[in-house]
């Protein structure tokens, strides 16, 4: 029998889409748009749509694997389980818990997916990673600024006279937001896209403003710089809701106009206008994360933050600097479901130098890592440093779905469940506010088991089984525990399909930040003051490294494809498409179609030719999350470099040569 029922997408994506599935006989026939979802509206992109193929596909892994004398062999799960469960408990007593990495990122958004960080915590605490390869630098860098990286609600944009698309790639990323910019544009709301790449939601904007790629700090201190000159700041919100403007202005002073336009490679006619137009309020500005994968990530933020600060766009309808919104994710409560409480020994390691730090550690040496919900050798920066430091630990455990090639690299793998196999409930802070709810619709294929299962067992055989014998719906009980006592019930939440989370919709309405000294902080009494930094591969600072790497590469995510999720169940087999502004083409006499080899000082990777005629000069691109098989990881070129705050990625703050090779 076929029946149509309500369910959530789990994907790591801004718009955290309701859908309408349809089941027949145990098994997912279609994913479509939920007409009802009060945001998603029944429109959803085709990353969603395949999530059907993720779901059926005959590539699923099916049952238990360990790896024997290099090849993989069908296990039983009390036979995997057993293993596993006893080399952790040797390793807790010879080593100590923290000889374990949890290397894991954020590929299903399930609120019960935290709960492999109770396994741990109960364990007695591995090491773990901080940081964050997506949106560390700015997340950190609002925290400085404000207190929190909070947005507006969606709604609030159809009060925006003007509204700044600065690196995020809408069309494409975010698709709701997308339809909502057509919307206002037909109001008449002016759009403008500050980005390298001319791209889809560039066609639509009003304006397009090509930035010299991680310059966009410079471009919002010029566009401040201009604000000062033509008195157009809002000075009473300067003076009564801000600290270290003096610092700001002092350290403006010191950069002349001209100097920034030449940097930014921005002319300064143009400056002059946005200046004007963050002054015509109300001015929205929503950042992407591709402008803080750089080394200067952090105070690129802080830039753009101070303009829509010194701009009086703060805390107003129609304005905000938005960038992420974790009001979302913080109206669940998570400690109860972790249980930091429970780590005897502790130790982490950044995100983004995981494989390093693997390599160098001592006291403990790692022995083992586990990896949950992530795909490491193709995501994290660096690849070959990241594939040595999978392959030299003596267990590697991976949970997945398919065999990536993470996977291929492990000494057991665990074959999990997809999303429309198991119940949870599903939210995303970066977009807007709503919780979906996402019931178990059809049985697991073979052997395949939810993650929450695996930690169970393990729990069980490790002594601290009582600690997992909760039941989904308890489990979900006790995240909404504060949202209850606001009237947000997890009955409303299955019987409504999706909920509003109670969030300002208006951040900072009242001007009171949550900084130490509770004003808008141009200089962080956490963090210091600001600083015009440019990115560590570039002329500036490293001249030599420029002469000979001249292309700044970009490495943005696919547009059918989230991350490395979909690339093996394309329906013909995908290539690597290396994206370059037409200057090079011209140096380099390409066209479209030739066959070239990317490199630099870490790697390779060879693709074919795309000339983008609009695109910033001496810009690449080739996509992030492509296999290896295919000719990826693109990561093989990027640098595990920390931003400048510590917590961020610098994937895009990359240089490199390219030369046409001939066809193998
Ligand atoms: N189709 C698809 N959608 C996705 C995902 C996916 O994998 N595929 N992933 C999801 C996830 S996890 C995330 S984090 C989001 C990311 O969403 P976005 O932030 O939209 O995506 P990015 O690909 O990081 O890059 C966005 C834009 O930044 C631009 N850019 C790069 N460098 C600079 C710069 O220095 N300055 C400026 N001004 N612009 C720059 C790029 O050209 C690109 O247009 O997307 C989510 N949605
Ligand atoms: N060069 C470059 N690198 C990037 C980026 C970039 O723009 N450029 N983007 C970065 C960003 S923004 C992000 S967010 C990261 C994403 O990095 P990852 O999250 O590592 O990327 P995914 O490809 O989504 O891989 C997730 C893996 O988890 C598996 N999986 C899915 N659901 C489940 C589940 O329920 N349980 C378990 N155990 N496994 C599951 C999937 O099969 C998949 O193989 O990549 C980062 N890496
Ligand atoms: S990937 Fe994003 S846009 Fe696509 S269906 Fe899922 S939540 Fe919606
Ligand atoms: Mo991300």
């Amino acid at each position: 029998m076929k029946e149509i029922r309500k369910a959530a997408c789990p994907l790591n994506c801004w718009d955290s889409c309701g859908f309408n599935v349809t089941v027949e006989n145990d098994k997912v026939v279609k994913v479509e748009g939920d007409p009802s979802h009060p945001i998603t509206k029944g429109k959803i992109c085709g990353r969603g749509r395949m999530l059907e193929t993720r779901t059926n596909s005959s590539q699923r892994l099916l049952h238990p694997l360990k790896k024997i004398n290099g090849q993989f062999e069908q296990i039983t799960w009390e036979h995997a389980l057993d293993e596993i469960a006893a080399k952790l408990k040797e390793i807790k007593e010879h080593y100590g818990s923290t000889a374990v990495l949890h290397s894991h990122d954020y590929a299903n958004n399930g609120i019960l997916k935290n709960l492999d960080q109770r396994f741990f915590n109960c364990y007695g605490g591995v090491t773990e990673l901080y940081g964050s390869l997506c949106w560390g630098s700015g997340i950190e860098a609002q925290k400085w600024d404000f207190g929190k990286a909070h947005s507006h609600g969606p709604e609030d944009i159809t009060n925006s006279k003007h509204i700044i698309i600065w690196g995020r790639n809408v069309a494409r990323t975010n698709m709701h937001f997308y339809e909502k910019l057509l919307e206002v544009k037909k109001k008449g709301a002016k759009i403008y896209v500050i980005d390298p790449i001319y791209n889809a939601t560039a066609k639509i904007a009003n304006q397009y403003i090509s930035v010299k790629p991680g310059m966009d700090g410079l471009l919002a201190a010029a566009i401040i710089k201009e604000m000062l000159r033509l008195g157009l700041e809002d000075r009473q919100f300067i003076e009564q809701y801000t600290h270290g403007f003096p610092d700001l202005a002092a350290l403006l002073e010191e950069i002349s106009a001209e100097q920034l336009s030449e940097m930014t490679e921005v002319p300064h006619e143009i400056i002059t206008q946005l200046a004007q137009v963050y002054a015509d309020k109300p001015t929205a500005t929503y950042m992407g994360l591709g402008l803080q994968r750089y080394t200067n990530g952090g105070n690129t933020i802080r830039f753009i933050d101070a303009l829509v600060a010194i701009s009086g766009n703060i805390g107003v309808a129609g304005g905000g600097a938005n960038y992420a919104n974790l009001q979302v994710g913080q109206s669940f409560v998570f400690d109860e479901l972790t249980l930091p409480s429970r780590k005897q020994n502790h130790r982490q390691f950044s995100i983004m130098k995981q494989a390093e730090e693997v390599l160098a550690a001592v006291d403990p040496e790692i022995k083992m890592i586990i990896v949950t919900c992530g795909n490491p050798v193709t995501q994290v920066p660096d690849t070959s440093v990241v594939e040595k430091a999978f392959s030299s630990v003596d267990t590697l455990v991976v949970v997945e779905q398919y065999l990536t090639d993470t996977a291929r690299l492990a000494d057991y793998i665990l074959p999990t469940s997809t999303a429309f196999e198991e119940e949870d409930i599903y939210y995303s802070s970066m977009y807007h506010h709503y919780v979906n709810y996402g019931p178990k619709l059809v049985s697991s294929p073979g052997e395949a088991k939810p993650d929450l299962w695996i930690w169970t067992e393990l729990a069980r055989r490790l002594g601290f089984g009582e600690d997992f014998e909760f039941s989904r719906e308890e489990w979900h009980k006790m995240t909404f525990q504060s949202l209850e006592k606001k009237g947000v019930t997890l009955e409303q939440l299955k019987e409504q399909q999706t909920v509003e989370l109670p969030v300002d919709t208006i951040p900072w309405q009242d001007y009171r930040f949550q900084t130490p000294t509770g004003k808008f902080e141009f200089t962080s009494l956490l963090g210091g003051p600001l600083k015009l930094a440019v990115p560590e591969e570039s002329k500036w600072k490293n001249p030599m490294l420029a002469e000979n790497y001249p292309y700044s590469l970009l490495t943005i995510h696919p547009l059918r494809s989230n991350h490395s999720q979909n690339y093996h169940l394309f329906p013909s087999e995908p290539k690597v498409k290396v994206e370059i502004a037409s200057n090079i083409a011209e140096e380099r006499s390409l066209q479209n179609g030739d066959f070239v080899r990317v490199w630099n000082e870490r790697g390779e990777v060879k693709g074919y030719i795309s000339v983008l005629v609009t695109a910033h000069p001496n810009t690449v691109n080739i996509d992030e999350g492509i296999w290896k098989k295919f000719g990826g990881s693109v990561n093989q070129l990027t640098s595990s470099r920390e931003s400048d705050n510590g917590l961020g990625s610098t994937l895009y703050d990359c240089l490199v040569n390219l030369e046409k090779i001939s066809l193998k």
